[in-house]
């Protein structure tokens, strides 16, 4: 490895805003995998997860009640096309069944309160540091090397997993993992007595400068006094993908209330604007929203995430997409990156 990417790839964690819990989450993330597998009386490697209908996770284990679940992420690179017949290279975790895949984003589903153990396969040949965004942060995990982090899952809302291991860089080149908490209730609501809704949509953004993922692909440092991002998906893709992808169409039935978590992954701040329908905000970044009202533009700071539901009350087919023009470009050609549809039939 050049030693001038040291600072950068084997820098400290950074520090992360705080959760109520984070007391507790620590607590717990200082056990290590296998001590809490014997406690709860199973062996990893043995644990079977099997696939569930609706596509959650199953329980691999209890511990004093509590279910366990486990996921499997694989850190890799990959090499995208896009529309202006460009590649560029992204780091990613890519799930591993039974965890699902939006487009190229994974997304955990399990009960509030239970215990995750999410298995990090690191195929990279740098290291990793995953965490979740406000929570805890993992191990550092080797390349070829594999290991855990162990949470606490949140109150039920949309959270963030990323990698505080390569600091800034972590959302341009690629990496995040969407968890979803679903309340105790077991209804098809936020969370507990909250926002009730019929159908849902996980939204993932990054933005990316491709000279920051070129230097990382050469194990060289970014210039990272400059950052003038070019390409940017939502879950993994780029228009017009993004108006076929059953992730990303926002389809649903005349009188649906639809539920859309956007998670940002990425540096900027980004501004979601909808056409044809107003939206609730119900929570951002898992504070519930006080004052509902109707907004066409939904802001979305850099590493949260913020739950709306709008009302499908009419028929038609209505973009949705962030308010900044390059957004919706591949390197400044239009209409490609993060655009995306509603339809409603
Ligand atoms: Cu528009």
């Amino acid at each position: 490895m050049p030693q001038d990417s040291a600072d950068f790839l084997g820098s400290d964690p950074i520090e992360h805003p705080s959760l109520p819990r984070r007391a507790f989450f620590q607590k717990l993330a200082g056990l290590s995998a296998s001590a809490l597998a014997a406690m709860a009386g199973f062996s990893l490697t043995t644990g079977k997860v099997q696939a569930q209908s609706g596509g959650g996770l199953k329980p691999i284990g209890y511990f004093l009640g509590i279910p366990i679940y486990l996921a499997r992420l694989q850190a890799q690179q990959s090499l995208q096309k896009f529309p202006d017949f460009s590649s560029v290279p992204f780091f990613r975790y890519k799930a591993l069944a039974p965890v699902k895949s939006l487009g190229a984003t994974p997304m955990i589903d399990i009960p509030e309160g239970s215990i995750l153990l999410v298995e990090f396969d690191n195929q990279l040949p740098i290291p990793i540091v995953p965490n979740l965004e406000g929570g805890p942060i993992g191990p550092v995990v080797a390349p070829k090397q594999k290991d855990y982090l162990i949470l606490l899952a949140p109150k039920a809302g949309t959270y963030l997993i990323g990698n505080a291991g390569w600091q800034v860089a972590s959302g341009p080149a690629g990496f995040g993992a969407v968890l979803v908490t679903r309340p105790k209730s077991g209804k098809k609501e936020l969370w507990s007595g909250g926002p009730a809704y019929d159908k849902e949509f996980i939204l993932a953004y990054h933005d990316t400068d491709d000279r920051w993922n070129r230097a990382i692909a050469k194990l060289t440092l970014p210039n990272l006094s400059l950052y003038e991002p070019n390409y940017f998906t939502v879950n993994g893709l780029t228009y017009p993908a993004t108006a076929k992808d059953p992730s990303t169409k926002v389809l649903s039935k005349l009188g649906d209330r639809v539920l859309i978590r956007f998670a940002n992954f990425g540096r900027l701040r980004q501004s979601i604007h909808f056409h044809g329908y107003h939206a609730d905000v119900a929570a951002r970044n898992n504070v519930p929203e006080k004052n509902w009202g109707p907004k066409d533009t939904i802001p979305v700071p850099s590493n949260q995430s913020c739950d709306v539901i709008f009302k499908a009350n009419q028929r038609g087919k209505y973009p949705l997409h962030p308010h900044f023009v390059p957004a919706v470009t591949a390197n400044g050609t239009y209409p490609y990156g993060t655009l995306a549809l509603i339809e409603t039939i």
